[in-house]
């Protein structure tokens, strides 16, 4: 709940200024309410305008995406990016392309990418964008006449030393590529301004893998400080695209056994474990959809327009989209024995399935940290442009999982030096913004 007056009122301003924006103000609220024992401790802090900044984008570019499909009609659809805070680095953040994007969700990844950034100790700022095209049954074509479209305006406002995009939902590496290849078109320049590359033009080994990779080495994080490990864990993940697929990928061979995953039709489960090599086949080489799985693998079942959070699991590790797991869902997994719940996705949790979490003893991560290895490894990709030098997968491996305890560690400490152990909602946050709120004051108003 919202108690400090400054923050109560600042939120207050913002419902009342942008009241349909449900998800940034979701992420707002949450944020506050981990932000209270600072702002109870430096009352201060509310006179130097900081928050009534720190909740503005320094800026938000809206465009027209206009393009041609294959039948010769006309199609247009709205781009976006919002910058959202560059005080500790560049605007860094990816681009989704769903039918659902609006100025709300563009917001609300924006501001979490900002603390997620400042978790992972590297100097970038937050950004986010994307475009409300639905690349489901586009051709390959209109996939690339798209992205070139949506570059041809997105170009003037990124740069390696500006904003530096990247993948999200809808956005892989085919259109990186895509967006790669009309980016350096228009400015003649081959830099490391966009991430998720494919490897024969300056991406970086494991870029692929690394959100993934990262939600787990944090999984097995929170299982060390409890004084266990993922071995023989039943693990129910959501989604099938590049987060989910890496994740379970490094949670199987950690030992766990993945029993879940869904699309947006429903989900499958495999008591016997997810054949990963059926599931790559399906979603990366076919892209088809997730039901086609029970087709192929004998004993696993499709559960039509279902999540997957009923099943009985360990560890539950949300990887597909935002509010995708509700209180009901969260009653359910607590009651099946669930005590551990690792975002994969940004903002998966509803606020109040959250606090139920918390109030019932689950040891909760939220997305910007536990996630926060695919923006790092992003950073490790520019790094590597920067010096026109790669790095072997060992490496930048090692490197992310080094990122990833730094993060539980720095998060795990803040939560205790805050009166609130293993609360890693209000740990993450404040561990988030402690930088970027030094970074603020020291520029100035700005
Ligand atoms: P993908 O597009 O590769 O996969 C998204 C998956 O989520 C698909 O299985 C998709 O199903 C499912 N999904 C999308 N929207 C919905 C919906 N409204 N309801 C149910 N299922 C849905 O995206 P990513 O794996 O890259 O991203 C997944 C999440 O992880 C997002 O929240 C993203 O912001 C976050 N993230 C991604 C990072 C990255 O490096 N890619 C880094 C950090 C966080 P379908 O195919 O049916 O649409
Ligand atoms: O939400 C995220 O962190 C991403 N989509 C990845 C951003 C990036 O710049 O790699």
């Amino acid at each position: 709940m919202l108690t400090n007056a400054y923050l109560k009122g600042l939120y207050a301003d913002l419902e009342a200024k942008d009241p349909y924006q449900f998800e940034f103000l979701q992420t707002v609220k949450e944020v506050f309410e981990s932000l209270q024992p600072v702002f109870d401790q430096e009352p201060e802090l509310a006179k130097t305008g900081l928050m009534e900044r720190f909740v503005e984008p320094e800026r938000v570019i809206l465009f027209r995406v206009p393009w041609v499909d294959d039948q010769g009609n006309v199609r247009v659809n709205r781009g976006y990016r919002v910058q959202h805070n560059s005080s500790i680095g560049i605007y860094k953040g990816g681009l989704r392309f769903h039918p659902s994007v609006n100025l709300s969700i563009m917001k609300f990844l924006a501001f979490e990418q900002c603390f997620k950034n400042s978790l992972t100790g590297l100097p970038i700022g937050g950004g986010k964008g994307g475009a409300d095209f639905d690349p489901k049954g586009k051709s390959e074509n209109e996939i690339m006449v798209f992205c070139q479209s949506f570059m041809t305006e997105l170009y003037r406002h990124i740069g390696q030393f500006t904003d530096g995009p990247a993948g999200d939902i809808g956005v892989g590496g085919r259109e990186i590529g895509y967006m790669f290849g009309q980016y350096k078109r228009l400015t003649g320049y081959y830099d490391g301004t966009l991430t998720g590359k494919g490897l024969s033009f300056g991406g970086s080994l494991a870029r692929t893998e690394a959100t993934g990779y990262g939600v787990c080495y944090y999984a097995q994080e929170m299982l060390r400080h409890k004084g266990d490990t993922m071995d023989n864990k039943k693990v129910a993940i959501s989604g099938s695209g590049n987060v989910a697929i890496f994740a379970a990928e490094k949670a199987t061979q950690l030992g766990a056994k993945v029993i879940t995953m869904s699309d947006s039709n429903g989900y499958i489960y495999d008591e016997s474990g997810i054949d990963l090599d059926v599931m790559k086949d399906i979603k990366l080489v076919k892209r088809g959809r997730i039901s086609e799985y029970a087709d192929q693998v004998a004993g696993a079942v499709y559960h039509e327009g279902k999540r997957p959070w009923g099943e009985v699991c360990d560890l539950a590790i949300p990887c597909a989209t935002q509010n995708e797991l509700d209180i009901e869902d969260a009653k359910t997994l607590v009651e099946n024995g669930c005590r551990i719940v690792v975002e994969g996705s940004n903002m998966p949790t509803t606020l109040d399935a959250t606090e139920f979490f918390l109030a019932n003893g689950v040891f909760f991560s939220v997305g910007k940290a536990s996630n926060a290895g695919g923006v790092a490894t992003s950073a490790m990709e520019m790094s590597q442009n920067s010096i026109r030098m790669p790095w072997s997968f060992e490496e930048v491996d090692q490197r992310l999982q080094g990122i990833m305890q730094n993060i539980f560690r720095n998060v795990i400490e803040t939560a205790e030096r805050y009166g609130a152990p293993e609360n890693l909602v209000l740990g993450s946050n404040i561990a988030g913004f402690i930088k970027i709120k030094d970074a603020m004051l020291a520029q100035g108003v700005c």
